[in-house]
């Protein structure tokens, strides 16, 4: 069973938990609103930065501090306006004021590079390693792919700062490579979480024509976009050589053709649903449906689409009650936070 906790949203793109249960959710259009224990959302909390919001651009994911009892810091990725019409993904951080109307203090900790005049492909999500590094997913802008498999950039990559937006001692840094780069060869990634037992990074990324991935990015690595992939041009045609694999390149663990249209995914780890736990759950877009993936050995062994047809699914995250909570993806007053509650 799915039960409405709020609607009226603007293309919800990524929610957040505070640690009494209200719920911070993001709107594409630039808006950060509350959802409290009634349910009820509130209006714009103030002191955001302007957002680019301009196609898939606009105001996308939220992370909380790991420590936000303390620190009250939130994280948030936006396709920030840069100079002469261009835009590009950045990471800013504030803090959120007790009263929950306001963040203060707010400074842009990332800055995606270089900036493009386009509304498609920002990436972009955030999370939190256990050495308290923060992940910045990104995309390839769709017409930057040239730059993915090149290293002085931030075009489809992985990027991982400290919580100020320097360099954590322990990043890869292979020669040749920005000290911020995690791993290349990316082309869209709108989904990441930690794996609860391994700590290690997961993602997904879209696709063009088929061959939406799921990944488990490792430091200094290459994920292979453009030069292999199993998807296609939109056209049909092949990308680049047609190759699906190469020496220095990893295979994804799994992949999707169709396309499904991957978005925000997360490890079940509750005891609400005993029979789901260590499941990944992947919000689909394109083929409307929530994706639960079941793991052996590290591969995935089954896959099921839940609510096939009903929305496109922008994100999916487990509450402190131990339920799953999902984001519809429409326009508003359609934007809908879901409660499985079976
Ligand atoms: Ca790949």
């Amino acid at each position: 069973m799915l039960e409405t906790v709020a609607e009226g949203l603007d293309h919800p793109w990524s929610l957040a938990f505070l640690p009494d249960g209200t719920i911070l959710v993001t709107e594409r259009a630039g808006n950060l609103r509350t959802i409290g224990m009634d349910r009820k959302l509130s209006t714009p909390i103030s002191g955001l930065p302007e957002v680019a919001a301009v196609g898939q651009g606009g105001l996308l994911d939220i992370a909380l501090h790991p420590n936000f009892e303390e620190t009250r810091l939130v994280f948030l990725s936006f396709a920030e306006p840069r100079e002469e019409g261009k835009n590009g993904t950045s990471v800013m951080r504030g803090r959120l004021s007790e009263d929950l109307r306001r963040l203060t203090d707010v400074k842009v900790i990332f800055r995606q590079q270089p900036a493009y005049k386009g509304g498609a492909h920002f990436g972009s999500r955030l999370a939190f390693d256990r050495a308290g590094a923060l992940f910045v997913t990104t995309g390839d802008r769709l017409n930057l792919r040239p730059l993915v498999q090149q290293t002085d950039n931030h075009i489809g990559k992985i990027i991982r700062i400290t919580e100020d937006g320097g360099i954590p001692p322990d990043n890869p840094r292979p020669k040749g490579w920005l000290p911020e780069i995690w791993s290349i060869g990316h082309r869209n990634l709108q989904g990441a979480a930690i794996h609860p037992e391994t700590g290690q990074l997961w993602t997904v990324e879209h696709g063009a024509k088929g061959g939406d991935e799921l990944n488990h990015p490792e430091a200094g690595k290459n994920y292979g976009w453009p030069v292999i992939t199993y998807s296609r041009e939109y056209s049909g045609e092949p990308i680049g050589e047609g190759l699906t694999e190469k020496d220095g390149m990893e295979q994804p663990v799994h992949y999707w053709t169709p396309s499904i249209g991957p978005s925000g995914m997360v490890f079940y780890t509750g005891d609400k649903y005993p029979q789901w736990r260590g499941n990944l759950f992947v919000g689909a877009l394109a083929l409307k449906h929530l994706a639960r993936l079941v793991f052996k050995d590290g591969k995935v062994v089954e896959e099921q689409r839940l609510y096939d047809g009903r929305a496109r699914i922008r994100d999916v995250r487990q509450g402190p009650d131990g339920y799953l909570y999902m984001l519809t993806d429409e326009d508003a007053p359609m934007g809908r936070v879901m409660k499985i509650t079976l």
